[in-house]
C-alpha cells in the first residue's frame, strides 16, 4: 500500500522554488568544505513521533489517525514498518531511530514481546537494505510500562532492575543485527519524585552497575555501536539524574565510564534545563563527549517538552557551528526527535515537518561553515584571550609561575581590559545569516 500519495520523492529545487514538497537548501550532494551535506548532517527519522504519534496531549485525546495505524498485533507492526520506510525513502534521510515499543506493541509478557520483535526485525532489516537506510540508534523504552513506576535501573525494586536489563539485552542484540551506530540511554524514570523516600547515592551506584553490565554484554556479543546518554532535567520524573551534559559527564567520570559513553543532546531538553542548545553542545565538545543530537525545538512559553520540528535558523547556525568545530558527529547524527502539532493531521504534514527541519539545519550548516572559514568569530575570540600569548599569560598556561610570582606581578601592574564586542558579533552573525547562498 502507498501512504504518502502526494510525491514519489522530495527533490531539491533550490531557494526560488515555490513547491512546498521540495527542499530549498538541503541538497544532499552539495559539498560544504570537505564533506557533502548528507555526510555532515546525517539526518535521522524518529519512528515514535513520525509513525506512532497520535497528537494526544495532557488535556486531549489523539487527533491524528493515519491509515497505517488501523491494525493490531503483528499486522500493526508490519503496516507501520511499510509506511515508515516509504516515508524514509521519500524524504531521503539516511538513518532512522526507534524504541522497542515503537516497532511492536507493548505486551505484558517479555517472552511474547521478544517473539514479536523477532518477527519484525527481519522485516525492518529487509526494508533497510531496499531503501539504503541505516539505524542511527535503537533503545529499550524503560519508562512507559507501569513496572517502571519507581524507575528502571534506579528502581528500588531489584526485580525491575533485572527486567530492565532483559529489555536492554534484547535491544543490544537487535542493534548488533541491524548494525546500529549507537545505543541510547534516556532515563525518563531514572530520578526521583521525592527525596524523602530516596537513597540517591545507592540509585546512582546501581545505574553505574547497569551501564557496566551493558558494556560487558555489548563486548561479549560484538555490538560495536557507541553508547550514548541523553540528558533531560525533568519530565516525566521531577528530577532526572542525567539532568544536563555537565551532570551526565560528572556521573560518567565518577563511575569510570567516559571511555564508553558520549552524550546525545536534545535541544528541547537543553531548554528545560535552563541552557541554550549551543551551551550543551559546547560543553560536550569541550570535554570530547559530543556524540549525537536530537534535533528539535521547544516553546519558551510552555514549560514542557513540545518536541517541535526545528525551524529557528539562528539556533541551527549556532549548533552547526559547534558540530563543525567538533569535526562532525562521528557515529552520531541529527535525529528529528520532533512531532507535528496535533492540528497537523495529514500524512503530508510529516513530510513538511521534516522538510523544514532538514532545510533549517542545511542552511545553518552553510552559514556556520562560512563563519568558520572566514574566522569571523574565531579571530575575535583569539584576540580576547591574547593576553595569554606572551608575558605573564604565557607563564600561566605553560605552568611556569606560582602565587608568589603572580602576586609580585599584580602589585606592579595596572590592569586594562578590552571590549567583549557582543553587539558587533551579533551584527556579524546576522550578516552571515542573511548573505549566505
Ligand atoms: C524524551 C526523549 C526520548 C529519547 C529516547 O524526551 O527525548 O524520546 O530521545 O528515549
Ligand atoms: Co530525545
Amino acid at each position: 500500500m502507498t501512504y504518502f500519495t502526494d510525491v514519489s520523492h522530495i527533490p531539491f529545487e533550490g531557494r526560488s522554488s515555490a513547491n512546498p514538497l521540495a527542499f530549498k537548501y538541503y541538497d544532499e550532494t552539495e559539498k560544504v568544505g570537505d564533506k557533502t551535506m548528507k555526510e555532515w548532517l546525517r539526518y535521522s527519522v524518529a519512528y515514535w513521533h513520525t509513525f506512532n504519534e497520535g497528537g494526544a496531549d495532557p488535556f486531549g485525546a489523539a487527533t491524528i489517525n493515519h491509515k497505517w495505524n488501523h491494525y493490531s498485533g503483528i499486522d500493526q507492526a508490519k503496516a507501520r514498518a511499510e509506511a515508515a520506510f516509504e516515508f524514509i525513502d521519500k524524504i531521503g534521510a539516511p538513518f532512522f531511530c526507534f524504541h522497542d515499543v515503537d516497532v511492536v506493541s507493548q505486551t505484558d509478557s517479555l517472552q511474547a514481546f521478544n517473539k514479536e520483535l523477532d518477527e519484525i526485525v527481519p522485516v525492518l532489516h529487509s526494508y533497510m537494505k531496499d531503501t539504503n537506510t541505516e539505524l542511527l540508534w535503537n533503545t529499550a523504552n524503560l519508562f512507559i510500562d507501569p513496572r517502571f513506576l519507581h524507575g528502571a535501573a534506579t528502581s528500588s525494586n531489584a526485580d525491575v532492575f533485572a527486567y530492565s536489563a532483559a529489555k536492554v539485552k534484547k535491544q543490544l542484540e537487535i542493534g548488533k543485527e541491524l548494525g546500529a551506530k549507537n545505543y541510547v540511554f534516556w532515563g525518563g524514570r531514572e530520578g526521583y519524585e521525592s527525596l524523602l523516600n530516596t537513597d540517591m547515592g545507592f540509585e546512582l551506584d546501581n545505574l553505574a552497575r547497569f551501564y557496566h553490565m551493558a558494556i560487558d554484554y555489548a563486548k561479549e556479543i560484538g555490538f560495536e555501536g557507541q553508547f550514548l546518554i541523553e540528558p533531560k532535567p525533568k519530565e516525566p520524573t521531577k528530577h532526572q539524574y542525567d539532568y544536563d551534559v555537565a551532570s551526565a559527564f560528572a556521573f560518567l567520570q565518577k563511575y569510570d565510564l567516559t571511555d564508553h559513553f558520549k552524550i546525545n543532546i536534545e535541544a528541547n531538553h537543553a531548554t528545560l534545563a535552563g541552557h541554550s542548545f549551543e551551551h550543551e553542545l559546547h560543553y560536550a565538545r569541550a570535554n570530547n563527549m559530543l556524540g549525537s543530537v536530537d534535533a528539535n525545538q521547544g516553546d519558551l512559553l510552555l514549560g514542557w517538552d513540545t518536541d517541535e520540528f526545528p525551524t529557528d535558523i539562528y539556533a541551527a547556525t549556532l549548533s552547526m557551528y559547534e558540530i563543525l568545530k567538533n569535526g562532525g558527529l562521528g557515529n552520531g547524527g541529527l535525529n528529528f526527535d520532533a512531532k507535528v502539532r496535533r492540528t497537523s493531521i495529514d500524512p503530508s504534514d510529516l513530510l513538511h515537518g521534516h522538510i523544514v527541519g532538514m532545510d533549517t539545519f542545511a542552511y545553518g550548516l552553510k552559514v556556520a561553515h562560512r563563519l568558520l572559514e572566514d574566522r569571523a568569530l574565531e579571530s575575535i575570540i583569539e584576540n580576547r584571550y591574547s593576553s595569554f600569548k606572551e608575558g605573564i599569560g604565557q607563564d600561566i598556561v605553560t605552568n611556569n609561575t606560582d602565587f608568589h610570582k603572580l602576586a609580585d606581578y599584580a602589585h606592579q601592574t595596572e590592569i586594562t581590559n578590552i571590549s567583549g564586542r557582543q553587539e558587533m558579533i551579533r551584527g556579524i552573525i546576522n550578516q552571515y545569516i542573511l548573505e549566505t547562498n
